[in-house]
């Protein structure tokens, strides 16, 4: 059971579990925020008046339907489809849709309430929401992927609009899902409205930078706590769990900048190349082929695949997990610790246990949550409504600096709050008090709705 200071928060919390029983990624979303909001409650008691934490915590809408396909054999399939709409007092709703096996209504509700706080510090006028199916692609065809996401939105097109809500892709959603699903969109509404869903292909309403975004954004984050502490990425070694559109351009763009990334991963297990990894084999593999990492030892044979082994074993200055939730723990984070890794910032989710990042605060390691440091992704998702909304395209060059100078301003704003706040450098409270402050001011202007 989480402690907290604060009386009020910690009965807050107490009824939270209550109301919503046997969601424990939700839960633990939650207390992470809670944990942050005492002392902004003694410095704006409207809030408390006004009931914000609660309203925040209670999703405006939480959708649940039947996803029915048939596979290449002919035999009926159901999955379960979700959107959970969390919050719309900044904008329409806005965040990304999962397809993995593991999504319960507990995890697109996490997902949602983290996406709310997120949105808010890229400063775009966007609310935030979470979707997905326990459908697994691995192991699909096209055929099958192309059916199951005409079934999803034959349901979820009448809960979206670019002015409603907007999905974009998340774990198992990429290019092509998000193709077959604008698609089905179109011809269920004889509209061609390319903003209600972000990540599109250049050719049909997609904006250059989309695809790079996370993984750049999140790069650029760990420059700015880098460059707080007078050092750059040049010469670091860096570990990234994951191999999938986040983690393949976080690596880029640590190459890029002169660092060197010596593992990655995916459920299987990790590879650990230590002269660098190859990236444009990781690309083939991963992109192309849709294949296994373990495929890459086979191709290159300086590399080492360890079936089922931790990646935060191998010893690292900067480590950013990329792949999902709870995927470091609090023995990982000692064993970083041990090795002399300084910084960890979040491209996934809340990969990091609470616990973890306990022993990161602990040991002075800098730690970035994710609704700071992934936040690059949306706010790029945003700059593409922009570009649908003027029908304009702009260059990689304008877009990669527009996306960098977001991620200074949110790296700003979290560093900023966390010392007006007394607790400097802790990027959790900087990222809790200014998006809840941001988000629950709109919520208080627009009453009580
Ligand atoms: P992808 O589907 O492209 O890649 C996911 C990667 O994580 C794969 O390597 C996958 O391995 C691994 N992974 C997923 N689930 C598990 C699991 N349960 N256990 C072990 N490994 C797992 O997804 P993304 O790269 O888009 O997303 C990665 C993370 O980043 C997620 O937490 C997502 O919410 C977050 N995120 C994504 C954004 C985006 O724009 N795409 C924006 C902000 C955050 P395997 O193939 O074996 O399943
Ligand atoms: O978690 C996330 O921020 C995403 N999956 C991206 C959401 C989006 O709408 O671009």
């Amino acid at each position: 059971m989480l402690m907290y200071a604060n009386e009020e928060l910690q009965a807050l919390y107490q009824e939270i579990v209550q109301r919503n029983p046997a969601e424990p990624e939700f839960h633990q979303a939650v207390a992470e925020v809670l944990g942050s909001l005492g002392p902004v409650l003694s410095k704006h008691p409207e809030f408390r008046d006004d009931r914000a934490i609660e309203r925040l915590c209670e999703p405006e809408r939480q959708i649940i339907f039947r996803v029915p396909w048939q596979d290449d054999a002919g035999r009926v399939q159901i999955n379960r489809g979700f959107r959970v709409q969390n919050n719309s007092a900044l904008g329409p709703y806005k965040g990304g849709l999962r397809f993995h096996p593991s999504v319960t209504l507990s995890v697109i509700k996490f997902l949602g309430f983290e996406q709310t706080f997120k949105n808010a510090l890229t400063g775009m006028p966007l609310g935030g929401a979470k979707g997905g199916s326990d459908f697994d692609p691995k192991g699909r065809s096209d055929g099958e992927m192309m059916r199951f996401c005409q079934s999803f939105m034959t349901e979820l097109y009448r809960h979206l609009g670019e002015y409603t809500d907007v999905p974009a892709g998340d774990i198992g959603v990429g290019q092509r899902e998000i193709g077959y699903l604008f698609g089905q969109y179109k011809r269920m509404t004889n509209r061609y409205e390319s903003g209600v869903l972000t990540g599109k292909g250049l050719d049909w309403g997609g904006a250059l930078v989309r695809r790079e975004a996370t993984g750049y954004g999140l790069v650029y984050f760990v420059q700015q706590m880098l460059e707080i502490r007078k050092e750059h990425l040049e010469g670091r070694t860096c570990v990234v769990s994951g191999s999938g559109n986040v983690a393949i351009y976080t690596i880029e763009k640590v190459q890029q900048l002169g660092g060197r990334v010596v593992a990655c991963s995916d459920s299987g297990g990790v590879v650990h190349d230590p002269d660098g990894i190859d990236l444009a084999l990781v690309k083939q593999i991963k992109e192309v082929e849709r294949g296994r990492i373990e495929q890459y030892v086979v191709r290159r044979k300086r590399g080492r695949f360890l079936p089922g082994a931790s990646i935060w074993e191998i010893p690292c200055d900067v480590a950013l997990p990329c792949a999902t939730q709870n995927e470091l723990n609090g023995k990982d984070a000692l064993a970083l610790v041990k090795n002399g890794c300084r910084i960890v910032a979040e491209g996934a989710n809340m990969p990091t246990t609470p616990d973890a990042v306990r022993v990161f605060h602990e040991h002075g390691v800098a730690f970035a949550p994710g609704k700071a440091a992934n936040a690059g992704g949306v706010a790029t998702s945003a700059l593409e409504m922009q570009q649908n909304a003027s029908r304009d395209a702009w260059t990689f060059e304008f877009t990669d600096r527009r996306l960098g100078d977001i991620m200074r301003g949110i790296h700003q704003r979290c560093y900023e709050t966390a010392e007006e706040y007394g607790t400097p450098g802790n990027y959790v409270n900087g990222a809790n008090i200014a998006g809840f402050i941001k988000v629950a001011r709109a919520m208080l202007a627009l009453g009580v709705i």
